[in-house]
């Protein structure tokens, strides 16, 4: 069956057609590439937010009250309207059931300005961190204004997405048992913003000593460049000091809802840090000129793996599987001689 994928639906906010479409998108089919060719004029105008951190830390729970706290903002800005991304087959967003047992999500599941989206972290064409850009593109044309992308901060993928995201949160909870864990993985170098999270929970206090002692060493080792001749001990006023953005630790229990109009503050609040000297403009630069890069390659081996004789290729995996020649040699010797070239 062919299918076509409605812009002007997508467009309009029309939920049906923009499910499909990103099914398509994420389907890399003809219509998909086709949709997102036609709407990607209509994106770069979102805020992607990244919420990271260890499995359990109350990142769903946090997505649905910062959701709600974009739909109906505490300190009476306009409401934005907020797609979420959740990228693992796990998540509690992947179940209606689920769905429904969230604090806020009864109420953002029957909001039109919400549109809430799993993807399966296994299988993605084409790798995840391309299917989540992609998946983001579309609502960002669809008129979503923050974008939540929700990732199991684990592995490489997850870095990448983070990578996504102008804003990037890091969720952590006193009771992981080993907070040190999650600051060795050096995740709390990808965070805009820190949170402690379930800070109702026995042990907040020594988290919180510890992720402040991390907080300081990171923050020693960000890099010195952003205003040179600045020195560190100058007095802090904002978390936007002279020397560059500090992440600001907030504790929150989302299952309550504190602390997260606090959050709500610190993610504008960082808004407004990238707003100013073009640093928004270079994120989004960044971030295009990632995503090119990726899809070159993607194309690329492709087009070659087209070119390629079988058996050549076969001979030349044994040569390495027999250790005659060297996997960097072998590839040298296969790109230069596809069987199509003149
Ligand atoms: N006590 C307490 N429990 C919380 C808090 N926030 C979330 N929880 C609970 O912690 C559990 C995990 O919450 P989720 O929001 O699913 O956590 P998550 O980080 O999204 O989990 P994964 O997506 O599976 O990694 C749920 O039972 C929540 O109700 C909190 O602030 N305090
Ligand atoms: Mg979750």
């Amino acid at each position: 069956m062919t299918w076509t994928v409605d812009v002007d639906a997508v467009r309009a906010g029309e939920r049906i057609a923009l499910a499909r479409t990103i099914s398509q998108v994420e389907d890399q089919t003809t219509a998909g590439r086709q949709a997102l060719s036609a709407l990607f004029p209509f994106s770069g105008q979102a805020h992607l937010i990244g919420i990271t951190g260890s499995p359990g830390t109350g990142k769903s729970t946090l997505t649905a009250q910062l959701a709600h706290a974009f739909r109906h903002p505490p300190t009476g800005d306009t409401p934005r309207r907020v797609g979420i991304l959740a990228i693992d087959p796990t998540s509690p967003f992947s179940g209606g059931a689920v769905l429904g047992d969230r604090v806020r999500m009864r109420d953002l599941a029957g909001d039109a300005g919400i549109f809430i989206r799993s993807m399966a972290s296994r299988g993605a064409l084409g790798g995840l961190s391309a299917a989540t850009a992609a998946v983001a593109t579309v609502l960002d044309a669809a008129g979503y204004d923050v974008i939540l992308i929700e990732t199991v901060g684990a592995g490489q993928d997850d870095v990448e997405i983070v990578r996504l995201a102008h804003t990037t949160i890091v969720v952590e909870a006193p009771d992981l048992g080993d907070e040190v864990q999650a600051i060795k993985a050096g995740i709390l170098e990808i965070a805009d913003i820190l949170v402690l999270n379930k800070a109702d929970l026995a042990g907040v206090a020594r988290a919180e000593r510890a992720l402040r002692s991390a907080l300081e060493l990171a923050d020693a080792g960000r890099p010195f460049n952003e205003v040179a001749g600045h020195h560190r001990e100058q007095k802090i006023t904002s978390n936007a000091s002279p020397i560059g953005w500090r992440p600001p630790l907030i504790k929150t229990i989302a299952t309550t809802g504190q602390g997260t109009a606090e959050l709500y503050q610190a993610i504008m609040d960082h808004r407004q840090y990238l707003s100013d000297e073009n640093r928004w403009e270079s994120k989004n630069a960044a971030r295009l000129a990632a995503e090119l890069e990726h899809h070159l390659r993607e194309s690329l081996f492709a087009s070659w793996q087209r070119g390629i004789d079988p058996q050549e290729y076969k001979q030349v995996l044994s040569d390495v599987l027999t250790h005659k020649i060297h996997p960097q040699q072998a590839a040298l010797d296969l790109i230069k001689q596809p069987k199509s070239s003149k």
